[in-house]
């Protein structure tokens, strides 16, 4: 049964007619299995005497040679997985060279993105930078900030010890278009400027003391990059010193992609995507908060009073459900895994729990191991489909308390006009035919 292949991405993978075929196919047999259940037959048995071709007829991969992996030096994922894809949504923040590519998080397993389906979030494209002439400026913004400003080489940061740590980051504008009503299919669009990965680098915490930071007077880090968006953001000096900000080169066992900020990205695990600056060139220190364009027009949440709140960056405890989600197809009653996701800026996840009916009842949800702070964690909960409508959602809970809010419960503080930092309940609609919907409850 490719039934799997079905509930990865079927928005992607069938035509419509194939889709109208897997709609009669599925018809077909409840009508089938309905006689067979009155005949007192099951429908496998037919099946098992005229024997599977895939099994009886031995394909050529059993029979010949396979290719030797010295024609393929970078491995690749198969050609049948091709509509696993970064997308582009259609519409959205393509404005000159900004854009987005979300992660298809329908169709990924566990907790770590691969790197080549990671989000990708640029203000001005990205670039493939030569490491041996990338450099990092480390500097005050006067000379009683630190005694020793520093420009450091690739060579000299990944000769420092290096610490791994796996982390999420999501944008700040993640789930963004959905403030004022369910606006996207699928949760590759509501969710999908969300990643996973284990990070390596230098904690920057170390170079500022090698290059002797005057904590009485730094109170403040400015992380600029390279590239021509002039990204540049704040980032409080207790969290730095608190050694979690990382310098990173590494992702998931191998140097940075390209998109993701070759050869030095800054990591600010719990932080929202923006601070996480990549191609970084600069650090300086300060003793005030900078207001760069990018925190006070851009990232900043509108209030339902009118007012505009600056510098809320950690991102909140958060959940959703990936499968079964929007734009997916169930095809028969029965056994279905509903999984998901669930992460909080501020620590680990305690709890998750999901409703099948709306929000009415809840019932806990298994975590897999790993749990870890300020990184994804894997949820999964057992659903027996009765061929009647469901709504799925999941509402977790961190371990400093935390509960992720309903819809209702986000607009009373956050009305419905804002761009960021939206951590509502998701709802996914189950409808008769199969089909799963975006909806709001
Ligand atoms: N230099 C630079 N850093 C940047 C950006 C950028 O456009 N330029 N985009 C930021 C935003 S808004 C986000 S959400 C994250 C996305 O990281 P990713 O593209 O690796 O997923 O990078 C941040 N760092
Ligand atoms: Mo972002």
């Amino acid at each position: 049964m490719f039934n799997r292949f079905l509930q990865r991405a079927p928005e992607n993978f069938l035509t419509p007619a194939q889709l109208q075929d897997v709609r009669a196919g599925r018809r077909g047999f409840l009508a089938q299995a309905l006689a067979a259940a009155a005949a007192g037959a099951s429908v496998q048995a037919n099946a098992q005497e005229v024997g599977d071709p895939n099994i009886l007829n031995l394909p050529p991969h059993s029979k010949g040679l396979g290719q030797p992996v010295a024609a393929r030096p970078y491995g690749l994922p198969s050609v049948y997985e091709k509509n696993l894809q970064r997308r582009e949504s259609p519409g959205l923040t393509r404005v000159g060279q900004s854009s987005v590519s979300f992660c298809p998080l329908q169709g990924l397993f566990g907790i770590i993105t691969p790197s080549g389906l990671h989000f990708e979030r640029h203000h001005q494209g990205w670039w493939d930078i030569d490491p041996s002439r990338h450099r990092l400026m480390v500097n005050g913004s006067d000379a009683s900030m630190l005694k020793r400003p520093m420009v450091f080489n690739m060579d000299e940061l990944m000769r420092l010890p290096p610490v791994s740590r796996m982390l999420f980051i999501e944008c700040g504008a993640n789930t963004g278009m959905e403030w004022g009503n369910a606006a996207v299919p699928t949760v590759q669009y509501t969710h999908g400027m969300l990643s996973c990965s284990e990070f390596t680098g230098v904690p920057l915490r170390s170079l500022l003391e090698l290059c002797g930071v005057d904590l009485q007077r730094a109170k403040f880090v400015l992380a600029e990059g390279a590239d021509g968006s002039g990204m540049t953001r704040t980032i409080p000096m207790s969290l730095v010193m608190s050694g979690e900000v990382l310098v990173a080169y590494g992702q998931n066992g191998e140097m940075l992609r390209p998109e993701n900020g070759y050869p030095l990205r800054l990591v600010v695990p719990g932080v929202q995507g923006v601070s996480w600056v990549k191609y970084l060139r600069r650090i300086e220190v300060g003793d005030m908060p900078y207001a760069s364009k990018d925190e006070t027009i851009h990232y900043v949440d509108l209030l339902p009073d009118g007012t505009h709140r600056q510098y809320t960056s950690i991102q909140e405890v958060k959940s959703v459900v990936t499968s079964p989600s929007g734009g997916q197809l169930l095809l028969q009653p029965g056994f279905h895994n509903i999984t998901g996701l669930a992460w909080s800026g501020r620590g680990a996840i305690k709890k998750v729990d999901v409703s099948t009916d709306g929000g009415r009842n809840w019932r806990p949800a298994r975590l897999q191991a790993p749990v870890l702070s300020k990184c994804l964690t894997r949820f999964h909960a057992d659903f027996v489909w009765d061929g009647k409508p469901a709504i799925f959602q999941s509402r977790a809970v961190d371990d400093t308390g935390q509960i992720q809010p309903s819809y209702s419960e986000l607009r009373k503080v956050r009305a419905s006009r804002s761009i960021y930092h939206n951590n509502a309940i998701q709802s996914w609609l189950l409808q008769e035919n199969g089909e799963v919907k975006n909806v709001q409850v």
